[in-house]
């Protein structure tokens, strides 16, 4: 039996993440693997509240530091009450986002320093990372154009071309530091081949 993982799934707006969620939720329960989905900002009672402090549309937005910090203020609790209790009971977690989103968003997209979000994590979550990452990867046009096919848009996702650019750019980058722990799927390809891909390399990687 193999020790429950932490899977996070990440990419700029519209990559597709939601859509292609079940065929990673599909592959564990055809492998009798228990699993919890969970996402971030959110994921228990009280980031769930944060979250919507986050996204919603305001007069008075919190700024890009206040953002930064309320990102890690659910990421504690979450961690705390949803995550670690989940993997400690054998279950595998399945989590739209996580501090890799931090890394694009705030430090890519925003432009905080890298140095302040490397110490927010220290403090957060400091022996704690995923065990693999799946990166959509999808150029920002075609993520975009998806996301307001959708609808209408929160905050964060109401930023300019050039943010998406920036927080795509971060997680190439962090795809490429890291290969071991990031699985990088070709997110522009049509649903059904999306999907596929993803199915082959998951499986090789947790099942061959
Ligand atoms: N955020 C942050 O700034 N810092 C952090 O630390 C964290 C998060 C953790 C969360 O919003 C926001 O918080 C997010 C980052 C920020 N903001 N942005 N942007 P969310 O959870 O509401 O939104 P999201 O994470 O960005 O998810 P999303 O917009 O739903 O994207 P998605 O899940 O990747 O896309 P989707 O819903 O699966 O697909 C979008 C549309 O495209 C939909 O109509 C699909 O039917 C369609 N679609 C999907 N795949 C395809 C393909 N292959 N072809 C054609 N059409 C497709």
């Amino acid at each position: 039996m193999q020790k429950p993982q932490f899977v996070t799934l990440e990419g700029v707006e519209g990559a597709g993440k939601s859509t292609q969620k079940h065929v990673v939720c599909e592959l564990l329960a055809s492998h009798g693997i228990p699993f919890v989905e969970t996402r971030e900002p959110g994921g228990s009672p009280n980031a769930e509240r944060i979250r919507e402090l986050l996204l919603a549309e305001s007069q008075t937005p919190p700024s890009d530091l206040c953002e930064l910090l309320l990102m890690f203020a659910a990421r504690a609790d979450h961690i705390e009450q949803t995550i670690q209790p989940a993997l400690a009971s054998g279950q595998w977690v399945i989590c739209d986002r996580f501090t890799d989103a931090t890394y694009a968003y705030q430090g890519g997209g925003r432009a905080l320093p890298k140095a302040w979000i490397e110490t927010l994590q220290a403090l957060v979550h400091p022996a704690f990372a995923p065990d693999t990452t799946i990166l959509f990867d999808v150029p920002v046009e075609v993520g975009l154009a998806r996301a307001a096919r959708r609808g209408a848009l929160d905050r964060i996702e109401s930023e300019d071309r050039a943010f998406f650019e920036r927080v795509r750019a971060s997680y190439q980058e962090q795809a490429a530091s890291e290969p071991m722990r990031y699985v990088v799927v070709d997110a522009s390809q049509d649903a059904g081949d999306v999907s596929q891909s993803l199915r082959d390399s998951l499986t090789h990687r947790w099942f061959l």
